[in-house]
């Protein structure tokens, strides 16, 4: 795919100080504090280039797809084609057909299950998910296996330290027709190990999807690399517009995949009594779809490319080990998920402090933070709470801003002390 290789990178070590000044949004104060953003695990914030692109489109560029002939039907036509082109290249994909465009991850789930799931999964076959997932990537697969009699399991976690028990994956894996995991847990932090995963899934016959809306924009995500047959992402979490995203499909795989919505774009011929489809990408997009969402998509890719997600993933791991580091200093503090190699996420505990309290006292200081079970209810059931405090960063997030979040837990405790 000439013409879209990413972009050159700036120095060894890039400027953070300057990167973050690309994000208007963190220039302001929250109830008299500087804003402390630190909910990115939710959704990030976006850079001057991403609004730019997405002001340009509207302003000069904006009609729909696929249909027109004249010339800004064109442009937006090239415009969202080409989002496909670079989302092929960013995340490995062998061609831009094997790039489906959705509202997110949690609809590239639905997709998968529906119209993969729903042909392929019968009675009495193995879904195989984790004991960690968001309820996403839980929730469409127990809809499946409701209609088909299919059946769920999980790959159990190890308590609060987070990983992943795979001494049984390969005893587990017998009858199992798919695999469904996420790469980085949204509330322990925890990175899988994928690739070795699908790996072992593949030797075993079994199709794999990894949910990479946690580290999509956090490192590099080469579906080639990782051996999946189905990865899924959401732009809104790197550096993206919301309602957008990516599933990536194995060409072979989505040859054999019926259609998920039935409508204009995704068809070739209709009659009054049937109608034939369109291969590839098209076969899954039916209706106008989000071209602005693409346009803003292509440039956060370029974005990220251009810091190298290679760096963003180092300055992730070691905001979140010196979170890690710094949030054990306080007595009595549970911490969820691994110590060392975990990504930049810190889920926590103060003893006898609600999580949705600490969020609301942390707010009052300009720290956002987020409280609550985090779309993995069984999870806190099985570490035995309700819900978690949660600090997510990402690469325009310092150190001191973390010191900040240190003092705020202090003064809270205190608080809650007296
Ligand atoms: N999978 C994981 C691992 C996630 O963290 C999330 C969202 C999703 C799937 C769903 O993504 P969506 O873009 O389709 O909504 N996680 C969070 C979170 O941790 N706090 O708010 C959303």
């Amino acid at each position: 795919m000439p013409g879209f290789a990413p972009a050159p990178q700036s120095p060894a070590s890039p400027d953070w100080a300057a990167i973050r000044q690309d994000f208007p949004i963190l220039n302001q104060q929250i109830h008299g504090h500087p804003l402390v953003y630190l909910d990115n695990a939710a959704t990030s914030q976006k850079p001057r280039s991403v609004l730019d692109a997405l002001r340009k489109y509207y302003e000069f560029d904006n009609a729909n797809v696929h249909r027109g002939i004249h010339e800004l039907s064109n442009r937006a036509t090239a415009a969202y084609e080409a989002a496909r082109t670079r989302a092929a290249v960013f995340f490995n994909a062998r061609t831009p057909d094997e790039i489906i465009f959705t509202r997110g991850t949690t609809e590239g789930v639905n997709l998968v299950a529906r119209s993969w799931g729903e042909k392929f999964i019968g009675k009495g076959d193995g879904i195989l998910i984790t004991e960690m997932e968001h309820h996403s990537n839980l929730v469409p697969w127990q809809m499946l296996a409701a209609k088909t009699g299919a059946r769920l399991h999980f790959l159990p976690v190890q308590g609060d330290g987070g990983l992943l028990d795979l001494s049984r994956l390969e005893e587990q894996l017998s009858g199992v027709k798919l695999l469904a995991l996420t790469h980085i847990s949204n509330s322990l932090g925890t990175v899988n190990p994928v690739a070795e995963i699908c790996a072992l899934a593949r030797k075993h016959g079994v199709t794999t999807l990894v949910d990479a809306a946690q580290s999509a924009g956090h490192r590099p995500v080469d579906v080639q690399e990782i051996g999946c047959d189905f990865l899924v992402a959401s732009s809104h979490k790197m550096c993206g517009p919301t309602g957008f995203g990516m599933l990536y499909g194995r060409g072979e795989i989505l040859e054999q995949t019926p259609p998920f919505h039935g409508g204009g774009e995704m068809i070739v011929t209709v009659s009054y009594e049937s109608s034939t489809w369109k291969s590839g990408a098209h076969k899954f997009e039916a209706g106008t779809p989000d071209m602005s969402g693409a346009v803003g998509f292509h440039a956060a890719m370029d974005y990220l490319d251009q810091i190298g997600r290679e760096r963003i993933a180092r300055h992730d791991q070691q905001l979140g080990e010196y979170a890690y580091e710094q949030l054990s200093g306080l007595s009595g503090i549970r911490l969820f998920g691994p110590a060392l190699g975990r990504a930049g996420l810190v889920s926590f505990l103060l003893p006898d402090v609600h999580a949705h309290d600490l969020v609301m006292l942390a707010d009052q200081r300009g720290v956002a933070l987020r409280g609550g079970h985090h779309c993995n209810q069984p999870l806190m059931h099985k570490l035995g709470v309700e819900s978690t405090a949660r600090a997510s960063f990402y690469f325009y997030n310092t150190t001191s801003e973390i010191d900040t979040l240190v003092e705020v837990l202090k003064d809270i405790r205190k608080f809650f002390a007296d």
